[in-house]
């Protein structure tokens, strides 16, 4: 049978398994990616693994989540992070040159390999022809030990791609037509796979926006062919030696079916506060903004500036506007000011930012209260942009200019002016003498890791004890997201190395009262999920700091991908109600009790949790057997120290 692109980027990297959708595969992984957020808990994982040097073919450290210095703690880290990845062969990014996956893209991304990253939106390099997926932390740090990843065999959807999109449209619109289909649960388990003609009319900036926000819907992965675009794409950045064609075979089958046809598409919003709830910017438009925001891993590429750039010439931004500039990477910066559109934007009245995440992440940039913010970020969910009760709609960076010029939201099909036209440069200035190379193994000299006193140790978890009981410390709606799970935001992101100290803010967007509930009952406690429990980030202090307050299970009617396994990862035991309806029966403040637990979940599926009134409730488990076993021994690097790796 004539195979697809993704069946054929993971047959070429099957470790073991059976490549059939719902079981469990393991594969081995080419590349690593690391951003600082989630990179100090990967480099403190590794230190634990006690290898002198990653297995992979290539891994990098970027730092561009934790820029703002407001005291030692994020130079910490990084010096922390530069020390590691010159112990450990790991090319290193430092502050100021961008946001992984751009830089990535750009420096080190090919075609045909894997790729697992320590950030959920690693997903972006499947616009190159990779298979690349983010993930928690300690499954980066065991790729980077030459372990195989293991996850769950998706479906693969073909989406076939038409048409050509018109002007004032672009691929945002393309992947938010997605997620008004799909909604944040739908692609869970599966790849979406694009193909077809339309994709002549798509870069492969363009891809990486449609394959960055694929994680909103939950999805494993994106995959795009390695075709004419992309080779366009590697020779501006000087690497067209690096191409390899990539495409599904002729005839290939799918396990199921969409498509799109660019030409029929419109201006679309999502509004506050979930990436699903798109409607078109003309049901919304007319509202009065504070803030446009272009930049993010989401619209990353250079016409993603140079387009509102273009529109804003002449002109001058309401005062009442800020249009905030961050700059994805120092190549497109670079760029930006070697074209002019840099002083374009700054003449209009636009705020320059630095290089980074920014406030994608709450990292600075928050909006004033009550007033609206138009981004073209992956990701509104509510608070993440440090303002309490935000007004955050993610949106083109078409829409975000136009809205700014006009001071409400505006379709920009609307504005008085000609779509602009931008082309690519033939060629962009090359960013990797500017990333620190790995050491030459030959010429080794031991370096010491660099640790201030902001890097705590990880804490030792005991392995799953045979009873649990306790009370249900939190009942949550659905579609909980990481960041109300374990916030992120300039106060918080200082402590990702120091897990007593973040744990403080367990659930705070929720319930303020969650730390000292734990801490005064000092005892085994569960957490009860709507569904997609835990959809977002990557981030595994999600998982590891209830686990610390000691939240011992999470019982949910449905879990997002990567936080179901940083669960397990911690020891944490994921359960699913057997039907929605049971999550009726629980309320906070129960006490639950499971007994046998570790019998019952090496057994089989069924779970019986004990209720307080003397009855009882079955639930289920969804672990592969080498799951079941990470979370019976309290979490995976005690299973990996007892393996004796
Ligand atoms: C995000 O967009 O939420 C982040 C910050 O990039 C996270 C990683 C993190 O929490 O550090 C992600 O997407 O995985």
């Amino acid at each position: 049978m004539a195979k697809n692109l993704a069946h054929q980027l993971i047959e070429q990297h099957l470790v073991s398994g059976n490549m059939k959708p719902g079981e469990a595969v393991q594969l081995k992984i080419d590349q690593t990616l690391c951003q600082d957020a989630t990179g100090t808990m990967v480099m403190l994982e590794f230190e634990a693994l006690g290898l002198p040097r990653v297995k992979t073919e290539v891994s990098a450290q970027y730092v561009d989540h934790n820029l703002i210095q407001a005291d030692f703690k994020n130079a910490d880290d990084h010096l922390f992070l530069q020390s590691a990845s010159r112990k450990w062969g790991i090319w290193f990014s430092r502050p100021g040159n961008g946001i992984s996956h751009a830089v990535h893209m750009a420096c080190f991304g090919i075609p045909g390999k894997t790729l697992l990253g320590s950030d959920s939106h690693t997903c972006a390099a499947g616009s190159m022809g990779m298979l690349a997926m983010g993930a928690g932390g300690l499954q980066v740090a065991l790729a980077m030990a030459g372990l195989p990843f293991s996850l769950t065999m998706p479906e693969v959807v073909g989406v076939e791609v038409t048409g050509k999109l018109p002007p004032w449209v672009s691929a945002k619109d393309v992947i938010l037509e997605m997620l008004r289909r799909y909604d944040v649960k739908g692609g869970v388990n599966k790849i979406f796979e694009y193909y077809g003609s339309g994709l002549a009319n798509l870069t492969a900036m363009d891809r990486h926006v449609i394959a960055n926000m694929g994680q909103e819907m939950g999805a494993t992965a994106s995959v795009f062919p390695a075709d004419d675009n992309l080779r366009a794409f590697l020779r501006q950045q000087g690497r067209e030696k690096d191409f390899v064609p990539m495409q599904a075979e002729t005839g290939a089958s799918y396990d199921a079916h969409d498509s799109i046809d660019l030409s029929t598409l419109e201006p679309l919003i999502a509004c506050p506060s979930s990436p699903g709830k798109v409607v078109t910017v003309r049901e919304v438009a007319g509202k009065s903004i504070y803030q446009s925001y272009i930049g993010s891993s989401a619209n990353p590429g250079l016409r993603d500036f140079a387009v509102p750039a273009k529109m804003v010439a002449g002109r001058h931004l309401p005062q009442e506007i800020s249009l905030d500039i961050n700059p994805s990477s120092r190549q497109l910066l670079e760029e930006l000011s070697r074209s002019g559109d840099l002083n374009t934007l700054l003449q209009a009245g636009a705020r320059l930012h630095q290089t980074g995440c920014n406030g994608c992440i709450g990292m600075g940039q928050a909006p004033a209260s009550g007033r609206i913010s138009l981004r073209t970020v992956p990701r509104n969910f509510p608070g993440r942009s440090g303002t309490k009760e935000d007004q955050v709609y993610l949106c083109s960076p078409e829409t975000a200019t136009a809205s700014a010029l006009m001071g409400k939201i505006t379709d920009p099909r609307d504005m008085d002016m000609d779509y602009p036209i931008f082309s690519e440069p033939e060629k962009l200035n090359d960013m990797r003498p500017l990333i620190l190379a790995p050491q030459d193994t030959s010429n080794e000299i031991p370096v010491e890791l660099e640790k201030g006193p902001n890097i705590q140790p990880l804490p030792d978890f005991e392995p799953l004890p045979d009873k649990i009981d306790g009370p249900i410390l939190l009942k949550t709606g659905n579609n909980v997201s990481t960041d109300e799970i374990l916030p992120a935001g300039t106060d918080i992101l200082p402590l990702r190395s120091n897990i007593p100290a973040i744990s403080h803010y367990t659930f705070s967007r929720i319930d303020e009262t969650f730390y000292s509930r734990a801490k005064d009952l000092d005892g085994n406690s569960f957490v009860i999920g709507g569904e997609n429990y835990g959809q977002g980030s990557s981030r595994e202090h999600a998982a590891i700091s209830p686990r610390y307050l000691g939240v011992r299970a999470v019982i949910a009617v449905s879990m997002a991908r990567i936080a179901r396994r940083n669960l397990i990862n911690f020891g944490v035991v994921p359960l699913l109600f057997n039907k929605p309806s049971d999550i009726a029966r629980l309320n906070q403040g129960d006490i639950l009790g499971l007994e046998n637990i570790t019998q019952q979940l090496q057994a089989g599926r069924e779970i019986v949790v004990q209720l307080a009134n003397g009855k009882s409730l079955n639930v289920t488990h969804d672990m592969s057997e080498e799951e079941v076993s990470t979370v019976i021994a309290g979490g995976l690097i005690n299973k990996v120290r007892n393996e004796k790796l």
